[in-house]
């Protein structure tokens, strides 16, 4: 038995995050065009098993389902991804009406159940024609999405309020282009930079267009860890300072204060033209957060190519996924942007936090999961940090990228032969913390 969970300030959001490749299936249906995901999936020896997302969680005919197990489980909000290839099947042009029309049938199902749509625009599933024309490494793929935002606020803007632009672009960078792990199986390393640039350009330009349209709270959600050097060698200190300019800093400076950390701005190169760095501050409403684990980081060993080593976190219990389980430093991320960003950091959302357990129904590793994190997401606004709200990655069980169906996230159970939905103990939990049932 765990102690009640402390009280949150009033208007507090719990909510659940979900991504449209990772649930949706339904690749070929209504018009929708292809994704980098659908290209890297179908080939060979890029995911665990060859999995794809063509069925996923076929999310896109039980969505219905879906809603109610929000509704059951007394989430306050919704995070869900667009994607872009429903809309917009080669990334550029007028949009598919019929795309779209699975989106406003959501958001108006979310409405009738009381759930708040937070909508994100963009979680990896570029249009592969987009791919084909230079992907996030051309200039150009910021004006399209710019373009491909202004289509969607225009169909559901009268009902949703809240927008988000980008879900982590470190991890889009970082995989996608610098590593290759991830769509579109770039391996640049640090010819990715770009990238990044291309990204928060195409935030910017889309955070303004959301604006033009009325958009009540506009925010970005980056992927934010805590970087701890292994040791006090000056090697590794400085190792750490460059990770965590590459990870956090390259994408919290410039929309917060409208500037590059000194240690990469040489780095970029003359992909950042004059002006650009107005647009991408463009004020936000809102800071998305996801956190998951703290990050050890030595100094490079052997030939590695990279200014850095990432290093295993030793002493803490793991996921399924092992990462370590360290939910201070939640508490640690939340707190140290404060004092980095101080009255430029907006209100804070902690956009994805959550733990990949065995695919047993009785998850006790996740409850203890969240109520620890929850509990870090509480001392931190008691230390005066202004966050309102949190989600938990995922609700359903999901296609995990590379990993394929093997990392379980879900708060529910899906059986991915029968399509089975199954809520864990967790949901339970949770259900009982929120709703008092
Ligand atoms: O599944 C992902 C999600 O798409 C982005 N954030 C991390 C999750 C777990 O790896």
């Amino acid at each position: 038995m765990v102690d009640p969970l402390p009280r949150f300030p009033d208007g507090f959001l719990v909510g659940c995050s979900t991504a449209s490749y990772q649930i949706e299936g339904a690749v070929h249906e209504d018009g929708r065009g292809t994704s980098i995901w659908d290209t890297f999936s179908h080939t060979a020896g890029r995911t665990l098993n060859g999995d794809t997302g063509d069925v996923a969680c076929d999310h896109y005919h039980r969505s219905a389902e879906d809603l109610d197990l929000l509704s059951g489980l007394g989430a306050g909000a919704y995070r869900f991804s667009i994607a872009w290839p429903r809309v917009q099947p080669t990334g550029s042009g007028g949009p598919n009406t019929a795309g779209l029309d699975f989106y406003d049938r959501l958001v108006d199902g979310l409405l009738a159940r009381g759930i708040v749509p937070v909508p994100t625009l963009f979680h990896w599933d570029l249009p592969q024609a987009l791919e084909d024309r230079g992907g996030w490494l051309s200039r150009d793929t910021a004006a399209y999405f710019a373009d491909y935002t202004s289509h969607v606020v225009t169909r559901l803007g009268d009902r949703v309020r809240r927008w988000i632009t980008l879900n982590e672009p470190v991890v889009h960078m970082a995989q996608g282009y610098a590593y290759g792990t991830h769509a579109p199986g770039r391996a640049l390393l640090l010819d990715a930079l770009p990238v990044a640039h291309h990204q928060l350009l195409a935030h910017g330009l889309a955070t303004r267009a959301l604006r033009a349209a009325g958009a009540a709270e506009v925010m970005i959600t980056n992927n934010c860890t805590p970087v701890r050097p292994v040791g006090e060698d000056a090697g590794d200190v400085t190792a750490a300072a460059v990770y965590d300019a590459f990870h956090n800093r390259l994408f919290n400076d410039p929309v917060l204060l409208g500037s590059y950390p000194d240690l990469l701005t040489g780095a970029l190169g003359d992909v950042v033209r004059e002006g650009d760095l107005d647009i991408i501050r463009t004020p936000l409403d809102a800071l998305g957060i996801n956190y998951y684990n703290p990050t050890a980081v030595g100094a490079p060993s052997g030939e590695s190519p990279l200014p850095f080593e990432l290093r295993p976190i030793e002493g803490y219990p793991t996921t399924a996924f092992g990462w370590p389980v360290v939910p201070a430093g939640l508490t640690d991320l939340l707190t140290g942007s404060r004092e980095i960003y101080g009255d430029a950091l907006p209100p804070v959302y902690v956009t994805e936090n959550g733990c990949s357990t065995d695919p047993g129904l009785h998850d006790q590793f996740r409850i203890d999961y969240l109520d620890a994190h929850l509990r870090a997401v509480h001392d931190a606004i008691a230390a005066g940090v202004d966050v309102r709200g949190y989600f938990v990655w995922s609700l359903l069980d999901n296609f995990e990228w590379a990993e394929g169906y093997s990392q379980r996230f879900g708060l529910v159970h899906v059986d991915f032969e029968t399509l089975t939905r199954t809520p864990r103990d967790s949901y339970h939990w949770l259900r009982a913390a929120l709703t008092g049932s």
